[in-house]
């Protein structure tokens, strides 16, 4: 442990952990408030760790699993009701109510602060409070942002030190600029009843109290990188976005960089760690991974888009993850990782459902003997926390400070009838307003029903920190004189046919769109044109090797004017939703696709 900051007394006022003065203030209010035994500053290295691990394996928090197949892995079980984010709990604190927007739970900071500093007042007593320092992107990237995270949870501390660079080079930095955000971090009693998870993006904080699960106690990744960050990012003049970054290099040899937005357990990691099919690999294609989940970009001197991932791990979803959905997954979690909520086999190795291997699981995510009658073997949105660095198809681009210059961007959703494999939009304007029109069936990535369709723009729903509409006007201000934006894409690999099966085969075969979508950037391949955008010439889109019915080809490729009208009222009535905020451009622009819709 940190001999600096050892068994400090709770409410000991300057606690001197850091140089910067506005860090230790806030540090020794936060302990005046939260009352915690002691007081422990992380410094990254790997006694912290195992000390921490150590301590969590005493107590039950974390449970070895075999160690000869999964080597330093964990298994931790949170509590039942603690399995998921809680949109319904998930408040934006700005000023002004609008300024929030619809798409948005929102309260006045004032309200907020009270209400969730109640829940604060003494919960940490008995506990040691653990003080994060980390650095979203690369350490020395102009393109990252750091934070603190206070919190007394140590499966917290192990997961940001995966998922972040944590620790004494992030404090460095800190200490260097002067600015963080902050987060407060409390599992409390565990009780759903008293949960919140606050954005105060004025205030450059967040608070969140009573889950130790994911996205809602990570709080570097959904709430800062997010959340926070998209408001930082419309003041700066960049954009944070919930997208993969991947680079598809081609048998010459060059790498084009793809970032994706889709909608929380939409295959995101799969696309992102894409093994290319047979053919392709043997003539030389190759898949490099930057991230499976947030991408942060901004304009470079050349005029295109530089993106960095601000992620250092991967927290991906258990269940379907097999050598044929994601090898590069199932290789990158063979050691070092944390489990959460997966089932375990006598032996203990971990299990959940689709794994692909003929293990049977003993034990289900509650820790009870399985019953398949009962409940699944692992929850439906049961993670696995790994470092990106074991990726097989890790790209050491992912360190590089000015991040990769992106050729396309594509946006797609889990829909099941209408929408074709693959579209371009025309421009800039139409591509914002693609984005914006997104729509998909929910998963199990946040609590709810599952299977609803609900628009989505950009996937960043759950994630947007401020009102959609001035978000929609931020995207449309990259396009001035000088830029050299992507194109854009909208992609579908969920259409099924009339006996309710997938009609294409995606995984490694997304490769072909991909591909298509480089030959588009590069001039080398045509389009037919709906007035929903370019689809592609079937020729032009390499489907050797594929069995594809007539069904399949009609729909995948095909486009239904009938549908797309309805599908444009519903898209009219979502943006009229956000009223007189809403950019008469992209108003202007779904006007004129749904004049030709209709023939005009
Ligand atoms: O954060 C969670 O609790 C689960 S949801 C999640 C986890 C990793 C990456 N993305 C998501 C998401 O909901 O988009
Ligand atoms: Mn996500």
């Amino acid at each position: 442990m940190n001999a600096r900051t050892k068994d400090l007394p709770a409410a000991t006022p300057g606690t001197s952990g850091s140089t910067l003065q506005a860090l230790n203030d806030w540090i020794a209010e936060v302990a005046a408030l939260t009352r915690p035994d002691a007081i422990h500053w992380c410094d990254g290295g790997d006694a912290e760790n195992a000390a921490l691990i150590a301590a969590m394996e005493a107590d039950g928090t974390l449970i070895r699993l075999n160690e000869d197949t999964n080597p330093r892995s964990w298994l931790h079980r949170s509590h039942p009701e603690d399995v998921a984010r809680v949109e319904h709990l998930t408040l934006v604190c700005t000023p002004d109510r609008d300024e929030a927007g619809p798409n948005n739970h929102w309260m006045p900071p004032a309200e907020a602060h009270a209400k969730i500093d109640a829940l604060f007042d003494g919960c940490m007593r008995g506990r040691t409070m653990y003080v994060i320092p980390y650095c979203m992107g690369p350490i020395d990237s102009p393109l990252s942002r750091c934070g603190v995270e206070v919190t007394d949870s140590p499966y917290v501390v192990a997961n940001m030190r995966i998922m972040t660079r944590m620790g004494a080079p992030a404090l460095a930095r800190i200490e260097r600029e002067g600015t963080f955000v902050k987060g407060l971090h409390s599992i409390g009693e565990l009780d759903p009843s008293r949960r919140w998870i606050m954005h105060f993006p004025h205030e450059l904080s967040i608070k969140s109290y009573g889950s130790g699960y994911g996205g809602n106690a990570l709080l570097g990744k959904k709430c800062h990188a997010l959340r926070i960050a998209s408001h930082q990012a419309r003041s700066e003049g960049w954009l944070a976005e919930h997208m993969l970054i991947l680079g598809v290099e081609n048998p010459q040899g060059e790498t084009h960089y793809i970032a994706a937005a889709f909608p929380s357990a939409c295959g995101k990691t799969n696309l992102a760690m894409l093994i290319p099919p047979e053919g392709y690999r043997e003539a030389g294609w190759k898949i490099w991974t930057i991230g499976d989940d947030i991408c942060w970009m901004r304009p470079g001197p050349d005029g295109r888009l530089y993106a960095i991932n601000p992620e250092a791990g991967f927290f991906g979803v258990a269940p379907g993850t097999s050598k044929k959905s994601n090898p590069n997954a199932l290789a990158s979690i063979q050691a070092d990782t944390i489990f959460t909520n997966v089932g375990v086999t006598a032996d203990g190795q971990p299990w959940w459902e689709g794994i692909g291997n003929d293990q049977v699981p003993a034990t289900d995510w509650r820790g009870e003997p399985h019953d398949p009658a009962v409940r699944p073997a692992a929850h439906p949105n049961s993670r696995f926390t790994v470092s990106a660095r074991r990726c097989p198809s890790w790209s050491p681009m992912a360190e590089d400070p000015q991040g990769v210059p992106i050729s396309a961007i594509v946006f797609g959703g889990r829909r099941a009838s209408l929408v074709p494999l693959v579209f371009e939009a025309r421009d800039w304007t139409h591509g914002v307003l693609v984005g914006a029109s997104m729509g998909s069936e929910t998963t199990a990535a946040a609590t709810g029903a599952v299977g609803v369709m609900r628009r989505d723009p950009m996937a960043m729903k759950p994630f947007c920190g401020y009102n959609f509409a001035d978000y929609f006007a931020h995207w449309l201000s990259f396009d001035k004189p000088g830029a050299k934006l992507p194109k854009v894409f909208h992609v579908n690999w969920f259409r099924k046919g009339a006996a309710g099966r997938f009609l294409w085969p995606g995984f490694g075969d997304n490769l072909r769109v991909l591909e298509w979508m480089i030959d588009r950037v590069k001039g080398k391949a045509g389009v037919v044109e709906t007035p929903i955008g370019g689809l592609p010439v079937q020729e032009e889109l390499d489907l050797e090797g594929l069995v594809l019915s007539e069904e399949a080809r009609r729909v995948l490729f095909g486009f239904d004017r009938e549908g797309w009208q309805a599908e444009f009222d519903g898209i009219g009535e979502f943006l009229d939703g956000y009223g007189e905020r809403m950019p008469a451009r992209l108003k202007a622009e779904w006007g004129r696709i749904q004049g030709e819709l209709q023939g005009s």
